[in-house]
């Protein structure tokens, strides 16, 4: 019988194909990225690959030829699919934003009022427009929605931004974020039913957050009076209660932990006041929970 595989849906070339291989390849999946294929196994991991244009994704998952996909939620909400999104990956993040010729007085959205707006996400915008209360003509452009006002097919535009350096060289200004955006992993509702697949992408996951989990923490290594150890345990927490050992000299340990980054410094700092030496700070590989 034919080995069940989980197919994923990669998009072949642009902003997030890097980094969505890069996620698989951090769970220590190989395969060859050949960028000419457009389909491929992996050699150590029932995982089957589609290289795919990022528009396409939301509708491979819905029509079942791709279990999951790697796709921004801005190409999921456009695409109006009910879909189910697995993780929030958080990187291609960038905002959708109302941009307007120079001379444009803007006062706020109610000031687009039966204004022709260009976009290539024409379902987010008008849901926000009808949010709002606020009738426009929306003109929908596949790419370099930049342009239409220069060329007088809109007064404005909605689109992507990220540094916002592409709206100041067209001349447009930024005058409102509508829309949040990152990189997602999606699935279909139901999908827990393929007992065989499903269950590949449970292995899948867990990689991913063992992976995931490690980068936001460090390994902490350092000595200490022994008679301080309840207040570095208090300062530290780490995941049970830190590891100490004794040295030769009994009136110091070793403490080892774990600490969450964002906390590093603070507690590194507080170590220190207590008399800690020798600080050791460690990246960690993986961590399971
Ligand atoms: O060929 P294919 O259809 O697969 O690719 P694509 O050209 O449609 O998409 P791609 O690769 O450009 O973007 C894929 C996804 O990356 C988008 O759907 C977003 O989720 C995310 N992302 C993150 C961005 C940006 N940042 C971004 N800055 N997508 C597009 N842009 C464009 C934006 O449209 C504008 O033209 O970059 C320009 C603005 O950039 P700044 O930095 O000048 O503001
Ligand atoms: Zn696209």
């Amino acid at each position: 019988m034919e080995e069940k595989r989980l197919r994923i849906a990669i998009q072949k070339s642009g902003r997030l194909s890097e980094k969505s291989l890069e996620i698989i390849r951090s769970c220590g999946i190989d395969f060859n990225s050949d960028s000419r294929v457009l389909r491929e196994v992996a050699s150590n991991f029932p995982l089957e690959f589609l290289f795919v244009r990022d528009d396409d994704i939301p509708t491979y998952v819905a029509d079942n030829v791709a279990d999951i996909g790697i796709v921004g939620r801005n190409e999921l909400d456009e695409s109006g699919y009910d879909l189910n999104v697995v993780r929030d990956l958080g990187f291609a993040s960038c905002r959708l934003s109302i941009a307007v010729p120079g001379e444009f007085e803007y006062t706020g959205l109610k000031c687009l009022e039966g204004k022709r707006i260009a976009t290539s996400y024409p379902r987010i915008l008008s849901s926000v427009l009808e949010r709002n209360g606020v009738s426009a003509s929306l003109v929908t452009v596949a790419g370099s929605v930049e342009i239409t006002p220069a060329v007088g097919i809109a007064d404005c535009i909605c689109d992507l931004v990220s540094t916002g350096t592409t709206l100041k060289m067209n001349g447009l200004k930024e005058v409102e974020e509508i829309y949040w955006t990152s990189a997602v992993m999606i699935s279909r509702h139901g999908f827990e039913s393929d007992g065989e697949r499903y269950g590949i992408l449970k292995r899948l996951l867990l990689r991913m957050d063992t992976v995931n989990n490690a980068k936001k923490k460090k390994y902490v290594l350092f000595n200490l009076p022994a008679d301080r150890i309840d207040e570095a345990a208090a300062i530290v927490g780490g995941m049970k209660s830190p590891t100490v050992t004794p040295l030769l000299d009994r009136s110091w340990v070793s403490v080892q932990s774990v600490v969450a980054e964002d906390r590093f410094w603070s507690v590194f700092e507080d170590l220190r006041v207590l008399g800690a030496e020798g600080i050791l700070v460690m990246p960690i590989e993986k961590m399971s929970d």
